[in-house]
């Protein structure tokens, strides 16, 4: 039997947020979850947090256009969880589309409290460009990210033995090696415990900003 070794208490909404500006104070641990719209965000969430309703899911691609913030507790540690207006929008206006990826791209290089950026990646579709550029232009700003594949429960035993294997192979003609990633369901709660003890581990490694004198 397994240990559900990590746990997500008081998991609480903050605010939505139109910029960075009207964030919550940057005084905790913070972790900024991206991705394409449909690719498992809000379910993710409410997996991890053990709500069924926090972050809104819809099968409406492109709704989240706002920076939202969540605040809970793991291993006695507060943190943040931001969910970010998403990457690649296929389905609104190319100004829309601009005006929401500058919002999150604005966000990620100048949020201080940015401790990772949780990367999520629908593992049934073969690596895709806005992706592996996204993954590309982190790195580029020094920014550490770490990759989620999402709707796992989604694949046959085949495709699920295969699809890593085939990310990995793309990585690796631009990478050195893998950047941290984990495979998860939020149906199945697959995963869950793997993401969590990441931020777990990752927390303690926070420091607050040094006042002023
Ligand atoms: N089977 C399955 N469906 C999922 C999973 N995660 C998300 N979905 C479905 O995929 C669709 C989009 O999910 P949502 O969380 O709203 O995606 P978002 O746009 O990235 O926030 C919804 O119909 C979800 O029910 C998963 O792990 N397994
Ligand atoms: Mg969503």
């Amino acid at each position: 039997m397994s240990v559900e070794e990590y746990s997500v208490d008081d998991p609480t909404f903050v605010k939505s947020s139109a910029k960075r500006q009207e964030c919550p104070e940057a005084d905790r641990p913070e972790y900024a979850f991206i991705g394409r719209s449909n690719v498992g965000k809000s379910s993710l969430i409410n997996m991890l947090t053990g709500r069924k309703a926090l972050a809104k899911t819809s099968s409406t691609p492109g709704k989240t256009q706002l920076i939202n913030h969540f605040s809970m507790t793991t291993a006695g540690a507060e943190w943040y969880l931001v969910d970010l207006p998403g990457i690649g929008y296929a389905k609104v206006s190319k100004k829309d589309r601009h005006s929401w990826d500058r919002t999150s791209r604005e966000y990620l290089t100048k949020r201080e409290n940015l401790m990772c950026i949780m990367m999520l990646i629908d593992s049934r579709l073969p690596p895709q460009k806005i992706d592996l550029e996204f993954m590309v232009w982190m790195a580029e700003k020094g920014l550490a990210f770490a990759m989620i594949f999402t709707k796992v429960d989604k694949l046959t035993i085949a495709e699920r033995e295969a699809f890593l294997p085939r990310y990995t192979a793309r990585m690796l003609k631009q990478w050195s090696a893998m950047p941290p990633h984990f495979v998860t369901s939020a149906e199945k709660k697959d995963g869950r415990q793997d993401v969590l003890g990441f931020i777990a581990q990752s927390n303690p490694i926070y420091r607050k900003p040094p006042k002023p004198e």
